[in-house]
């Protein structure tokens, strides 16, 4: 089957667009507070206001329409790179900006938020959201869906396959999104794979393939739902590949001028994903200018509140870095705690 699209990068609307204007709005008003906070947390990274910063500049489609498919039941499996879906699901935007301080008080997400923190080590999400999407069968009520991201450098990693693989076999209300992004770090995708249709797996596995312009919102918002339907109805997983571009360098740190030819990136930048959104809604009469002023407002008052809430927070002490990482401290963790002024 072709790529899934239903909005054009010039936003045109091929057919009957099976989404209503007011879910529209409430999908390009989740984009457009998740791109306000990502391009003013670089800022504030080089104002040495946050330590390091994952930015997902032209992925806001592929992490804002997968995470609205969700309800407050189901969970949410991030990488790094899913601040855009994270906020999505509800995690508060404080909490963000202590979690890329590396606050102690960043890592715990609040109660009730069915939301994994951001995992680094590549690909180890997926084997716990399959885990988790299992342990759902055990509760008497409604099983919930899990909802996992990964890159596409990730599927190199046997944890993928792992996760696929099992997931495929015992039907695990589980949803798994590969942002395809054209790029793991420096590494491009068709030199991390033989077949750069990372969607055409999913029938080595045995579930549902699909593969969706990541960058078209109504694309990613109404496939992830069906396939969060089919996972809470029993009939197993989905492999949703979301072909997008990382627009911006890896993280604060990277240098993307280094290994690519900066004007691919001008290229793809013409093809993100929220001026075509405000396209169609401006042809639809629900949205202009002012209505755009209005929310920038709304969202630089979210965010100094924000701001000043996470300034609040205590500082920590050094040898909270070890605290929580095994029930009990181990020989060598006992020696960086006391090393680090832990009593
Ligand atoms: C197990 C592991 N190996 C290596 C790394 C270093 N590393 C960090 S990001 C990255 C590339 C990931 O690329 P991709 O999965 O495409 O995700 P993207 O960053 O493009 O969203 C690598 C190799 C890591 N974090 N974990």
């Amino acid at each position: 089957m072709a790529t899934v699209q239903y909005i054009s990068p010039g936003g045109e609307v091929a057919g009957e667009l099976p989404l209503t204007t007011e879910e529209l709005v409430r999908g390009y008003r989740a984009a457009a507070r998740a791109r306000f906070f990502d391009e003013r947390a670089v800022t504030l990274q080089r104002q040495g206001r946050l330590g390091v910063y994952p930015p997902f500049r032209g992925q806001e489609a592929a992490q804002v329409g997968a995470a609205l498919a969700l309800t407050e039941r189901d969970w949410l499996v991030p990488s790094y790179r899913e601040t855009a879906a994270a906020l999505t699901h509800g995690l508060p935007l404080s909490q963000v900006i202590l979690y890329w301080r590396s606050h102690p008080a960043g890592w715990r997400f609040p109660e009730g938020l069915r939301l994994l923190p951001f995992y680094v080590p590549i690909a180890t999400q997926l084997p716990h959201a399959v885990g988790l999407a299992l342990a759902g069968r055990y509760q008497a009520e409604e099983p919930w869906v899990v909802l996992a991201f990964i890159g596409d450098g990730g599927t190199s990693e046997g944890d993928f396959h792992e996760a696929l693989n099992f997931a495929a076999v015992y039907k695990a209300p589980v949803v798994f999104v590969v942002q395809n992004n054209g790029w793991a770090i420096s590494t491009p995708t068709e030199r991390q794979m033989g077949n750069v249709r990372i969607k055409d797996r999913a029938l080595g596995y045995g579930m549902a393939g699909v593969r969706v312009d990541g960058n078209d919102l109504a694309a990613t918002w109404l496939t992830a739902r069906e396939a969060v339907a089919r996972a809470r109805a029993g009939e197993g997983p989905t492999l949703i590949e979301a072909l997008t571009y990382r627009i911006a360098p890896h993280t604060t740190s990277d240098d993307p001028g280094r290994y690519r030819d900066e004007a691919e990136a001008r290229r793809h930048a013409a093809e993100e994903p929220l001026a075509r959104l405000r396209r169609v809604l401006g042809a639809r009469g629900a949205w202009d200018e002012a209505r755009e002023a209005e929310l920038e407002r709304e969202l630089e008052a979210e965010l100094q509140a924000a701001l000043a809430e996470a300034d609040a927070a205590p500082d920590a002490a050094p040898a909270e870095i070890v605290e929580h990482v095994y029930a009990e401290l181990g020989p060598d963790q006992r020696r960086a705690w006391e090393a680090l002024g832990g009593r």
